[in-house]
């Protein structure tokens, strides 16, 4: 295992192919300031160039009781909006760049996930929760909108109006709500969850990875076309997965009754 020693606010960790970002100011519940999240942008820039070695990325939060709860409000406090808009174009610098990586990405959402954290865990491929984690966007309790995505990842999710009722009315929803309206994707038991999330990844790394990476690009990258558009551009995909040599295996894997050992190109 490798341990990126660079970052005073977030921890990069990578064992056996996966690489775990958390979120590490624990006493300010991982609250995300400018510094970390200009980190964020660097750590996840360090995942891309060594997608070699990094199949997957983990983003959690340090500590028992949060994932992260949201902008820090302490550096915002005084912001004029020239400095608003600057913070949350360096959050939609960082969090772009997960949608953009290579590497399937999980959230392990440890606790609380709150404003910038769910905006942070939305950008994310997946969602997996503590039976602990509470959500939440609770930028109009300050007086504020969400800044960081909230009012359109958050929506792409669940849907306009159950966006609308979290926003307006600021509220936390539970774990059990949170699957129940397709925020995350499972909720286990908080002893359970790193175990969990080692589980699907190490069951996505059995995949030809290309073809997760092209799966992943396709599904972000068309949502918001017209249909007609949007199935062009998965046949367009689909197409090139044919150029790669993990296709070959799979298919002759299948055919010759064993497990395929793809070679990732
Ligand atoms: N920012 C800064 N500090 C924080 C934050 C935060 N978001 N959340 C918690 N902290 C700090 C607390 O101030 C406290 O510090 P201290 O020990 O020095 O008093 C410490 O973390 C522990 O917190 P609590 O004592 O409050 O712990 P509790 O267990 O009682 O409560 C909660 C936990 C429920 C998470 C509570 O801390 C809370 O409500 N936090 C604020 C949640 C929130 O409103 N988040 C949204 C922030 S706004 C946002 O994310 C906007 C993003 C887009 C902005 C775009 C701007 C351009």
């Amino acid at each position: 295992s490798v341990t990126a020693t660079k970052y005073e606010n977030v921890l990069l960790e990578e064992n056996g192919g996966i690489a775990t970002l958390t979120i590490n100011r624990p006493k300010s519940m991982n609250a995300l300031n400018s510094d970390t999240l200009t980190e964020i942008g660097q750590a996840l820039d360090d995942v891309k160039a060594n997608a070699d070695k990094i199949k997957i990325l983990v983003i959690t939060g340090a500590g028992e009781k949060a994932f992260v709860a949201g902008a820090d409000i302490s550096q915002m406090k005084d912001m004029n909006p020239i400095e608003a808009s600057n913070l949350s174009k360096l959050a939609h610098n960082s969090f772009g760049k997960i949608e953009n990586l290579p590497q399937f990405t999980i959230a392990a959402v440890n606790g609380y996930c709150l404003g910038g954290g769910l905006e942070l865990a939305a950008s994310c491929d997946i969602r997996i929760a503590s039976e602990k984690a509470k959500f939440g966007q609770p930028e109009t309790t300050l007086g504020i909108v969400p800044g960081f995505g909230g009012t359109q990842r958050l929506t792409r999710l669940v849907g306009r109006g159950k966006a609308k009722e979290m926003i307006a009315t600021g509220s936390m929803v539970d774990s059990a709500e949170a699957y129940r309206v397709g925020i995350a994707e499972e909720v286990v038991a908080p002893e359970e969850l790193m175990n969990k999330v080692n589980e699907i990844a190490s069951t996505i790394m059995k995949n030809g990875l290309i073809a997760v990476s092209m799966a992943k690009y396709v599904i972000d990258r068309a949502a918001d076309l017209p249909l007609d558009l949007a199935i062009d551009f998965e046949t367009q995909m689909w197409s090139q997965t044919f150029a790669t040599e993990d296709q070959t295996e799979g298919m002759a894997a299948f055919l010759e009754k064993r497990h395929p050992s793809f070679p990732g190109k």
